[in-house]
């Protein structure tokens, strides 16, 4: 008879946690009323798909008790390797993907995003992701539609976006892109696969074209109701949560200066680059709970939508900042997702990588029971 190995012997161990719910990581689906949800307006689109409702509510009764872990472009590429089918720089440390994976939708009039990846492998990618499980959010680094620069050229460009403006029509071609993209998404079984958007992030810091630079506040919003309207309204798409990131904000006023408004926003997120070392968590700490409050109060979501420290300078950042500002107070850990930022290269990374010293520090916090990988989440679309 064959010994068993000890990686069999692991699953056997998890496959009977599981049957009998006994292990710590034993997340469970929520058995709300969903329908409440649409027709309590709580979502953007009262029209929102059953399953883009389900993932609202398996968010927020999955985030009372863990925090899923998500990564920026995560089965595209990796420090020394493009774009080959299964490879994962976090599951290459960890054992699995993460809960939550990032794209984004900069140089959508391309074939390639602005960071090189092939939207025709990305829609596939997405589709894996969604076939196994996991969850998928997609920023939009879209280029200066006056001036066709990039995200980062900052001349004002959103009045002229607006309706009436010079560039409307113009910038609506390009939302018409994004739409095609999203429409696009569907599983094996012809479901809209649910996308969680979050367009115009960091809007309150002045590196962008909508940022706090470039246009008031009035305009900002006015930019977000528009993009939401065109597409859940003009292109009737509706398997969309809508999230809003501000980054590093540290009070509530702060947060709400540029705001569509509860109608126009699922879940409220944060981008924060700030932690470091140890000494920044009260500082993130303080955030996350102003930001988890926030969301609360309004029956929404709330998540870390951005963090890490490139190249991870800091070996046990993942347990004594990350894991540590995820429990800093009873708020923050309200959050139902942490996502840190894309491997592009050995110079340019935010998760560990095989081989990385940081890895072993990846794998307790992979190991710590607050946090969820993609083969720890319930059913989130049911
Ligand atoms: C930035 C950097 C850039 C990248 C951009 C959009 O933080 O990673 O290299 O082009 O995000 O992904």
């Amino acid at each position: 008879m064959e010994i068993i190995g000890p990686r069999l012997f692991s699953v056997i161990i998890l496959s009977v946690c599981v049957s009998i719910g006994a292990c710590s990581k034993n997340p469970q689906s929520s058995g709300e009323d969903k329908s409440l949800i649409a027709t309590n307006h709580v979502l953007v689109d009262t029209l929102a798909t059953a399953e883009t409702i389900a993932l609202f509510q398996n968010l927020r009764s999955v985030s009372q008790n863990h925090v899923l872990f998500g990564h920026q472009d995560d089965l595209a590429y990796g420090v020394g390797w493009w774009a080959f089918t299964g490879r994962s720089d976090v599951k290459e440390v960890c054992g699995d993907y993460p809960a939550v994976i990032g794209w984004d939708l900069g140089d959508i009039h391309r074939s390639e995003n602005l960071d090189g990846v092939s939207f025709a492998r990305m829609k596939t990618w997405i589709q894996d992701v969604y076939e196994r499980g996991g969850i998928n959010t997609i920023s939009m680094h879209l280029d200066n539609p006056v001036t066709s620069g990039s995200a980062w050229d900052n001349s004002p460009a959103v009045a002229a976006v607006l309706p009436g403006g010079t560039h409307h029509s113009v910038f609506l071609n390009t939302l018409d892109l994004i739409a095609g993209f999203l429409k696009s998404l569907k599983s094996n079984g012809g479901i809209m696969i649910p996308v969680i958007l979050r367009p115009y992030h960091e809007h309150n810091h002045s590196w962008a074209w909508w940022g706090s630079g470039s246009c008031n506040a009035e305009e900002y919003n006015s930019l977000w109701r528009m993009t939401v309207e065109y597409l859940r309204d003009t292109h009737e798409i509706h398997h969309l949560l809508y999230c809003i990131s501000p980054q590093e904000i540290r009070s509530e006023a702060e947060y709400l200066t540029r705001y569509p408004g509860d109608a126009y926003v699922d879940i409220l997120g944060l981008d924060d680059y700030s932690l470091r070392v140890p000494s920044d968590i009260s500082g993130i700490g303080t955030a996350l709970k102003i930001v988890a409050g926030l969301a609360k109060n309004r029956n929404k979501v709330s998540a870390l939508t951005e963090t890490g420290v490139e190249n991870l300078p800091y070996t046990n950042w993942w347990t004594d900042c990350l894991l540590a500002s995820i429990k800093q107070n009873t708020q923050s850990r309200d959050i139902a997702w942490v996502l840190v930022w894309r491997n592009a290269s050995a110079d340019h990374f935010f998760a560990p990588y095989s081989g990385h010293p940081g890895a072993d520090n990846f794998v307790e916090f992979y190991n710590d029971p607050i946090s969820l990988f993609e083969s720890d989440l319930p059913d989130m679309y049911h």
